[in-house]
């Protein structure tokens, strides 16, 4: 045996997936991970882990790994791939994008992500110097994954914010600046399953030992709402309805923070009329939830001293997402629980680093006003919806797939794939979307494994790396930390590194003035005062100092306008409940409630055909989204792809715990299997999303079985909201149960 080194670094990225940002030990052995844990120096995960880091061995070193450059060499979906050498691979991409890109322009290439993880640099980096604005999520309805509730946080409050759970503070829950939440209304999001959005799930958990009462919105029964004071179980999609419910309640009793409001709200008459809409009575017929148990809960938080709003995706998967966010940022504004120890803090990058680019602004302060103003032109979506133009640097997802499949109003012709499994998982209309696809000339994926996607499109696959390969950098909130590289897996590289070296090869004004990515890294640590080296030097992570990063009570102290004066960082320097910026992008500006496009109440007549609402996507620890379904360890766990029925719904359908059937319906089938259990309640069902199985073939058609179990087949689209952010119909499609004898065989 020879010696272990054990390595600091930070999980972000391929492996354990995630947004995370939780510090890791690295067990390496003669050049080989053998082992990973959690770093009890590391303040944002304090020596925790979650399973599927723990079986990051089994994924970096198993025998699927794609580990050299494979092109194809077969019919698109014959499976047919031949491994060719980095020089090679580049040159073909070169050569086919530049192509595409004499023949339509360069807008006719689509650089398309997945969910954030550490993407969002390289992948903007490339597709700026190749010249194209159509930087998108492709395939996510409705961009529903925390861009609408950040658009409307930047639009309502100037700033994000966050659950406070001291994440921002060095000694954490022992730091006297810090004060426990009374109360934390746990929104939509299940913190023992998932970290969203630079959050550690277990810091909810932190909280309530140390005191902090949990409100908890959610249909489902689960870990948290069994831990609840007040768990209301609103129908999928009614959350805008809720949130204006709450505000109605606490508005009408007068229990908002007058001094705050007067002070620091902007709008509050306003809001108070249009509260008025939605009295608690009217709010219980919509949600489901009995009007008293909605007016004590809001009670509850009003009252608390200290609250705060733990939110998750379902909140933009709802119709008219950013309307659902402002709602709720309004509950936290009006009770005065902004910027204070305990409340929704405000969150700024540690030191104002940021890795890549989440804003217009960002994007303008990376590439130049110039750049972004004319790619902005072109950008997909940028004309339809204001919001889409002016908040974030992401083409409209929905809309793109439609332009590929018109060619109008240009055509789209080829794809660059990476961090994203568009196919099996992201996809809403995964059909429509796969017979779109099909149509480009070219598309290259950038994976570390193949999957529906990478089978189905590719002309070329490039194979990327996990965090432990890689040198990157990390700085959603706090810490700022470093990602060293430590081994090497086969011939991989990093995104960073495939990224580069391409955009080298473009090269178009304005983008290529670092030589590499380790340049890169520096110009955007500067602000820190410290180069990657000297981080690493340093022990790997810095907090946040004193200034606009730390809390708390910035907007008294003049710390988040540029112009430095006291105040919050919009136009009139207040929170803006009625919110001009909204105003200017001819959205309503006030929250408001949409019943979602499938539902007993809008379409009662599919609603007899398909009586239940489909929740989906209710995240596993084991897995992340499509991911890690061929890693031993967590297989075993979760074998198969179950569907939660209540024993009555299982009663009435003749269904028995175990057995396999089909979910149901207009767009397909899908198998599950029965997990019978009071999770859900009688009239709704809920699957996990992202299925199919490495173990199959991958050729077409079979696709690793994915047209049997991809639930994307029946979750409709486009999305329907007036920003272009928001729905998507992830968690309340209309379908059925169905026995197998009852149908033919699965799709396809
Ligand atoms: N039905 C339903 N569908 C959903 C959802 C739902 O709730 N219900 N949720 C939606 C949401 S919120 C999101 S964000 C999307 C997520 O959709 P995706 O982000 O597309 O989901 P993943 O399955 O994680 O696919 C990522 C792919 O990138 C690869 N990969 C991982 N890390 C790296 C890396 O560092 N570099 C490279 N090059 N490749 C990497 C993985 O192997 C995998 O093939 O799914 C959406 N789909
Ligand atoms: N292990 C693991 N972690 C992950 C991911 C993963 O795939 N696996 N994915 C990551 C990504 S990209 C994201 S976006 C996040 C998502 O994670 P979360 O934001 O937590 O979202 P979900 O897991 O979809 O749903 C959370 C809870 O909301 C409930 N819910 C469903 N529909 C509704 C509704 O309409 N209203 C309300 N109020 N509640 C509803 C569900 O029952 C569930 O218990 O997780 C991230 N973290
Ligand atoms: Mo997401």
């Amino acid at each position: 045996m020879g010696k272990i080194d054990v390595y600091p670094t930070v999980a972000w990225s391929a492996g354990a997936g995630c947004h995370g940002g939780c510090g890791q030990k690295l067990f390496v052995e003669d050049g080989k991970m053998v082992k990973i844990e959690g770093d009890e120096n590391h303040p944002f995960n304090q020596g925790r882990s979650c399973p599927r880091v723990l079986a990051l061995t089994q994924y970096m070193y198993h025998e699927d790994r794609i580990t050299q450059p494979m092109k194809r060499v077969g019919e698109r979906g014959s499976g047919k791939f031949e491994p060719i050498s980095w020089d090679d691979a580049f040159d073909y991409c070169e050569t086919e994008m530049s192509k595409i890109k004499d023949q339509y322009g360069p807008e006719s290439i689509v650089f398309a992500q997945g969910t954030g993880r550490d993407i969002g640099g390289p992948i903007s980096f490339l597709a700026y110097s190749f010249g194209s604005p159509n930087w998108v999520q492709l395939g996510l309805s409705g961009q529903s994954c925390y861009t609408p509730r950040l658009g409307a946080m930047k639009a309502v409050q100037g700033d994000f914010g966050v659950s406070d759970c001291s994440q921002f503070l060095e000694d954490r829950y022992d730091d006297p600046e810090w004060e426990v939440p009374e109360v934390i209304i746990v929104w939509g999001q299940h913190p023992p399953n998932g970290c969203p959005d630079a959050f550690f799930g277990h810091w909810i958990v932190d909280c309530m030992k140390r005191g902090t009462k949990i409100i908890s919105m959610d249909p489902r029964n689960t870990w948290m709402t069994g831990r609840a004071e007040h768990h209301l179980k609103l129908r999928p999609g009614t959350d805008g309805a809720m949130a204006l419910g709450m505000l109605n309640v606490i508005l009408g009793e007068g229990l908002e923070d007058k001094k705050f409001c007067d002070k620091w709200v902007h709008g509050m008459d306003e809001l108070r009329e249009r509260a008025a809409e939605y009295p608690v009575e009217r709010v219980a017929q919509i949600t489901g939830v009995p009007a008293e148990e909605i007016a004590e809960a809001a009670r509850f938080f009003a009252n608390a001293k200290r609250g705060s709003i733990h939110w998750g995706v379902p909140i933009d998967m709802c119709p008219d997402g950013t309307s659902v966010a402002h709602g709720i940022i309004c509950l936290w504004a009006i009770t005065g629980n902004i910027d204070i120890p305990g409340g929704q803090v405000i969150a700024r990058p540690s030191h104002e680093v940021s890795s890549y680019p989440y804003s217009t602004e960002a994007l303008v302060d990376l590439y130049g006003e110039e750049l972004v103003k004319t790619l902005t032109e072109k950008r997909i979506g940028a004309d339809a919806y204001k919001m889409v133009k002016n908040f974030r640097g992401w083409a409209q997802p929905d809309m793109v797939i439609d332009q590929i499949m018109t060619g109008e109003p240009y055509p789209i012709k080829g794809a660059w794939i990476q961090t994203a499994n568009v196919l099996g998982g992201q996809a809403a209309r995964a059909n429509f979307h796969y017979e779109a696809l099909k149509k480009l000339e070219f598309v290259a994926v950038v994976d570390l494994f193949h999957n529906p996607t990478t089978m189905a499109l590719a002309d070329i696959v490039l194979p990327s790396s996990t965090f432990p390969e890689k040198d990157s950098f990390r700085s959603w909130w706090a810490p700022l930390s470093i990602i060293k590289k430590r081994v090497q897996v086969g011939d991989c590289k990093t995104d960073w590194e495939i990224n580069f070296e391409l955009a080298k090869r473009f090269n178009p004004e304005g983008t290529q003035r670092w030589g590499s990515p380790m340049d890169y890294f520096n110009e955007r640590l500067a602000p820190s005062g410290k180069t990657f080296e000297d981080m690493e030097e340093a022990g790997g992570w810095l907090m946040p100092e004193d200034g606009p990063a730390k809390p708390y009570r910035r907007h008294e102290r003049g710390l988040l306008r540029q112009d430095g004066e006291p105040g919050f960082n919009t136009r009139s320097g207040k929170i803006e409940v009625y919110c001009t910026a909204y105003e200017d992008w001819d959205l309503d500006p006030l929250p408001f409630y949409t019943e979602p496009p499938q539902s007993p109440i809008s379409t009662p007549e599919l609603h007899k055909k398909y009586p239940l609402i489909m929740i989906t996507g209710a995240r596993s620890q084991l897995y992340f989204h499509s991911e890690l379904r061929g890693i031993p360890w967590l297989r075993e766990k979760e074998p198969d792809p179950y569907v939660e029925v209540h024993p009555e719904t299982a009663k009435e359908y003749d269904v028995y715990d175990g057995e396999w059937i089909y979910l149901k319906n207009d767009l397909g089938k899908v198998k599950r299997k029965v997990m019978i259990t009071e999770r859900v309640k009688p009239t709704e069902i809920q699957t996990l999303h992202g299925w199919w199985m490495p173990e199959q073939e991958g050729a077409e058609p079979n696709l690793f079985g994915v047209w049997d179990y991809q639930i994307n087949q029946l979750v409709p689209g486009p999305q329907e909201s007036q920003s272009g952010f928001g729905g998507g119909q992830y968690k309340t499609t209309l379908v059925t149960l169905e026995k197998f004898e009852q149908g033919a065989a699965a799709n396809g």
